[in-house]
């Protein structure tokens, strides 16, 4: 099989709209950070790089030593490489300005460098997202309200799943397409093109422990999935949850099925645990050129006006028209 390498690949899409040559060349270099991460994580215990870090991120969060070792990977492969004018990370407080002396470029990338990270001790599979937007107009420093753009000005998106191998799924906005990584040869070649989302499902995906603190209509419609056609669905359902947003997302870009994280009243400043700018929208804009759909359970996650770096929202993605059914559950805050 004459597979396409992800360099000849972009080079391909450069007759896009909107792709430029440092476009391809600033994810050239994140899907090499990526081969840096897989290489960490496939060492484990024996690279003394599992366990925790003895930190807490801006989330409040424990921080794994992969957390910081991944998100300096990120760092180091993009910073300098002359396509960005900053960074931002779920692991970093703040932004990150290409630093005075450094090629400042035309686009911002903002990621999580390692979601599921919780998994990561009893090797169960993790991922990294990214969302590129491009810099708005204007001179001096790059600035967070610069970062503050709605999901539907992305230019491109991608996550890596480190799990039995290690898969890249990108769009740039023309479709979404999938890569396997050779190890040997540090190349993602293209072996799943087009990824198409099935419009139905008989698979859902929801933390369940959370189920008393969902809003009502939510708890119905879940309940609705579990009593299948012994209630008002026409057929059975079943379940999964690898508490991985990516691998729980790659299943459904696979085989379909519905991903709910939804408004959680267990606290209401947290109207959801998703963060906005390096989760659910990235994965949201790469669902919805599979032929996917994502909302927050009222609107349309790409259409979210955001408000600060570190933002959460309710996230509800995956085949269309189950994602459309929830929505019309006209939940109620
Ligand atoms: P819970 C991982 O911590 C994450 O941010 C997502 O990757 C995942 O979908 C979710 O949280 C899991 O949350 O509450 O089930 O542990």
């Amino acid at each position: 099989m004459t597979t396409l390498t992800l360099s000849r690949y972009l080079q391909q899409k450069l007759d896009l709209p909107g792709v430029t040559p440092e476009l391809c060349e600033l994810i050239r270099q994140t899907g090499d950070a990526c081969h840096r991460i897989s290489d960490a994580i496939a060492k484990g215990a024996l690279a003394g790089v599992l366990g925790q870090a003895g930190s807490e991120n801006v989330q409040g969060e424990e921080q794994k030593k992969l957390d910081i070792i991944t998100n300096d990977l990120m760092i180091a492969a993009t910073l300098g490489g002359g396509c960005v004018a900053g960074l931002a990370s779920e692991e970093m407080d703040e932004i990150l300005p290409v630093p005075d002396g450094m090629k400042e470029g035309r686009y911002l990338m903002l990621f999580d460098p390692l979601d599921g990270s919780s998994n990561i001790d009893v090797n169960i599979s993790v991922g990294t997202i990214f969302s590129i937007l491009e810099r708005p107009d204007g001179q001096g420093p790059v600035t967070e309200q610069d970062f503050l753009q709605p999901g539907n000005q992305q230019v491109a998106a991608g996550y890596v799943v480190y799990g039995p191998s290690t898969l890249l799924v990108l769009t740039l906005g023309d479709g979404a397409d999938g890569f396997t990584l050779d190890r040997e040869q540090g190349v993602f070649y293209l072996t799943a093109p087009n990824l198409q989302v099935p419009k139905d499902t008989k698979e859902f995906a929801i933390n369940m422990s959370n189920m008393r603190h969902w809003e009502l209509n939510m708890q119905r419609y879940v309940r609705e999935l579990l009593e299948g056609i012994t209630g008002v669905r026409e057929k059975d359902f079943n379940m999964r949850w690898v508490a991985s947003m990516v691998a729980d997302v790659h299943r459904i870009m696979t085989r379909g099925g519905i991903f709910m994280y939804p408004y959680d009243l267990k606290d209401p400043s947290k109207p959801g645990k998703l963060r906005l700018m390096y989760e659910a929208n990235p994965m949201s804009f790469i669902m919805e050129q599979a032929g996917g759909a994502s909302t927050t359970g009222r609107q349309r996650i790409l259409d979210v006006t955001p408000t600060s770096l570190h933002q959460r929202v309710p996230v509800v993605m995956g085949s269309a028209n189950e994602v459309e059914r929830v929505t019309g559950y006209h939940l109620e805050t």
